[in-house]
């Protein structure tokens, strides 16, 4: 039966893979991002491919104002949200602690952590009301292993893990379930946008190493998604054969 599967940052990266699968899967979209050109093309590539519903609608995560808005323009199209998955986020920056822009930190706080709580604050209860429901958050094995440079983003990721894990106690009795995916590198534009743009810089992260791809961590989001009612998948790490802890990777 088909679901209403609302993603965020769904304009590209793992997010626009996320919508890809789940669209595949027979399941119509609720996909939002700052970005509203890109999510015009995805929506009608994914619509002619699969014949799903695939409503789009422009969001920044950190504006809680616009996230309330938002939300509930989409709950009058769509009654009914199954599925959330709290894919925005970002890195900016990979310097010491001590030397760190202070607006990046703002930035990734704004949207990793708030942006995902402002976001699940707002659609939660619509889950709550119809006693089912999934949330799935984009972790990352940064929230699990700190690496150098990186103090706020893996701080952040730490946050989601630990956001899930509040949340799945909060709803305990709602059958709403709740799963963190935690993935290791990634080839995105996860890079280029770390480092403000600097596509050299970027592409050196991804040398020498098999990274994940995109639809790699789809597959795992639409597996823990396709499990019986019964069964909730609370945590998964993925990582590229080549890496075995967050900071270590191993470069041919
Ligand atoms: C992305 C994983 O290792 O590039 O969340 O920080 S890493």
């Amino acid at each position: 039966m088909s679901r209403n599967v609302f993603i965020t940052g769904a304009s590209s990266g793992i997010g626009k893979a996320i919508a890809y699968a789940f669209g595949k899967n027979g399941d119509d979209l609720i996909l939002c991002a700052r970005r509203i050109g890109k999510l015009e093309e995805i929506k009608a590539d994914i619509e002619r491919r699969f014949g799903v519903n695939v409503y789009i609608f422009e969001l920044d995560v950190t504006k809680y104002d616009k996230v309330s808005k938002t939300v509930k323009n989409i709950l009058r199209k769509v009654s009914k949200i199954d599925i959330l998955i709290n894919n925005a986020g970002l890195a900016l920056g990979l310097e010491k602690f001590q030397e760190y822009s202070i607006t990046d930190m703002e930035i990734m706080i704004d949207t990793n952590v708030k942006g995902l709580l402002y976001v699940s604050r707002e659609i939660i209860p619509n889950m709550v009301e119809n006693n089912e429901g999934h949330i799935i958050n984009m972790g990352s094995t940064a929230g699990i292993y700190a690496y150098a440079g990186a103090a706020v983003y893996c701080a952040t990721k730490a946050a989601v893990k630990f956001l899930s894990d509040g949340i799945r106690i909060d709803t305990i009795d709602k059958n709403i379930k709740v799963s963190t995916l935690q993935p290791g590198i990634v080839e995105t534009d996860f890079s280029e946008i770390r480092f403000h743009g600097d596509k050299e810089r970027a592409k050196d992260v991804y040398l020498g190493i098999e990274a994940l791809k995109p639809e790699d961590i789809a597959n795992v989001a639409l597996y823990v998604a396709n499990q019986p009612k019964h069964v909730q998948i609370s945590d998964v790490t993925i990582m590229a054969t080549q890496q075995a802890t967050g900071f270590m990777v191993h470069k041919k």
